[in-house]
């Protein structure tokens, strides 16, 4: 049998980075320097969130630990540890955090501002379930002329330089996008190196799950509730909006983590649709427009796949507040269409 010698590796996230830049004309490496920070954080991250099972275990649940000093909560971790990393970049204009309640300003020139969820679904830390990091990278209209400001972060997701998120499940896996594709690194925790595992990953056009918390149906709007019969296979109750949506022979499998980033990789790997509509408690659903649904619908159509509001693109929806929540479906483009032609009635 063939051996592979000892020191062939595959290609690491760093020189992933490295080709982009090369491939860029102009470019000063301040990019490649940021998204290599970007990974120093989350290796950071990565080694307290693989400690969290066994910190429960001593004990150190809640906000003291056995010692009874004050333990930070893992959220509060990953923000501080994303912060400091990026702020000794150098290369930050503007910050936003979903745990900042205002932007932050950072170095008044520099170029980029960056925007994340530093771990997302932390509700389901508890039950060791995947949870994530989100990110998205814009870049400064004005950098030399102008004082970062709120401006620079309300911007639409068609803007987006780069975007990511971090899966810390059974293995540590990296989605990038520069907008060249998007691939997946998955961590070696030997030696704590990103190496490509899943070069160009494309969205199957159609897939066979569904990903919704069906918990929220009776406060969906009737063609939300119809889109979910539909799926299931009871068309006999529906009426399908076009001819597009024919009748399913088989149902759709139910698939929900109830953490983003879990639910949002496995539909990007397998194809399927992932959703999370308006309902008539959140009245613009739930999730955030810049620190999740923005660089998902761009990681998924850099894939090849779709990602609407259930009518309209989501990297076209101009922000008006750092928070803002907007409905999310994202996945195969077949899939989102179907879900679409449910809310709209067009084909
Ligand atoms: P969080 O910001 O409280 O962590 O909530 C975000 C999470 C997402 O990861 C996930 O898609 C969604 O909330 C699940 O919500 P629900 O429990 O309502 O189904």
């Amino acid at each position: 049998p063939s051996i592979r010698p000892a020191h062939v590796v595959g290609t690491t996230l760093r020189e992933h980075v490295l080709q982009d830049m090369h491939a860029a004309p102009g470019a000063t490496g301040e990019f490649t320097s940021l998204l290599n920070h970007i990974s120093l954080a989350i290796r950071i991250i990565n080694s307290r969130v693989r400690a969290a099972g066994l910190a429960g275990l001593l004990g150190y649940t809640g906000e003291t630990n056995v010692q009874g000093e004050a333990v930070q909560k893992l959220d509060a971790f990953s923000n501080e540890v994303l912060l400091n990393v990026l702020d000794r970049s150098g290369h930050c204009g503007l910050i936003g955090s979903e745990e900042l309640d205002d932007a932050q300003i950072n170095n008044n020139h520099a170029k980029y501002v960056v925007l994340f969820d530093p771990l997302d679904g932390s509700s389901n830390i508890d039950t060791n379930v995947g949870i994530g990091t989100i990110f998205a990278v814009l870049r400064r209209s004005e950098p030399k002329l102008t004082r970062p400001n709120l401006a620079d972060a309300l911007r639409p997701g068609r803007e987006i330089v780069a975007a990511g998120y971090v899966l810390y499940g059974p293995s540590t896996v990296f989605v990038l996008s520069t907008g060249q594709g998007t691939h997946g690194f998955t961590l070696d925790p030997a030696i704590g190196e990103f190496f490509l595992s899943h070069p160009d990953i494309r969205v199957p056009a159609r897939g066979s799950c569904f990903s919704v918390n069906e918990g929220n149906f009776s406060r969906w709007s009737p063609e939300i509730q119809n889109w979910a019969r539909w799926i299931k296979g009871e068309d006999s109750t529906v009426i399908v909006p076009s001819e597009g949506a024919e009748p399913l022979k088989t149902p759709y499998g139910a698939r929900y983590v109830g953490s983003l980033v879990a639910d949002a990789h496995r539909t990007l790997i397998k194809g399927g649709i992932f959703a999370y509509p308006a309902d008539s408690k959140s009245k613009n659903g739930k999730l955030r427009l810049l620190y999740e649904a923005n660089p998902m619908a761009f990681l998924f159509e850099q894939a090849g796949g779709m990602a609407t509001n259930g009518k309209d693109r989501i990297l076209e929806i101009m922000p008006t507040e750092l928070h803002q929540r907007v409905p999310l479906v994202l996945g195969s483009r077949d899939d989102v269409s179907v879900f679409r032609q449910f809310v709209t009635g067009e084909r």
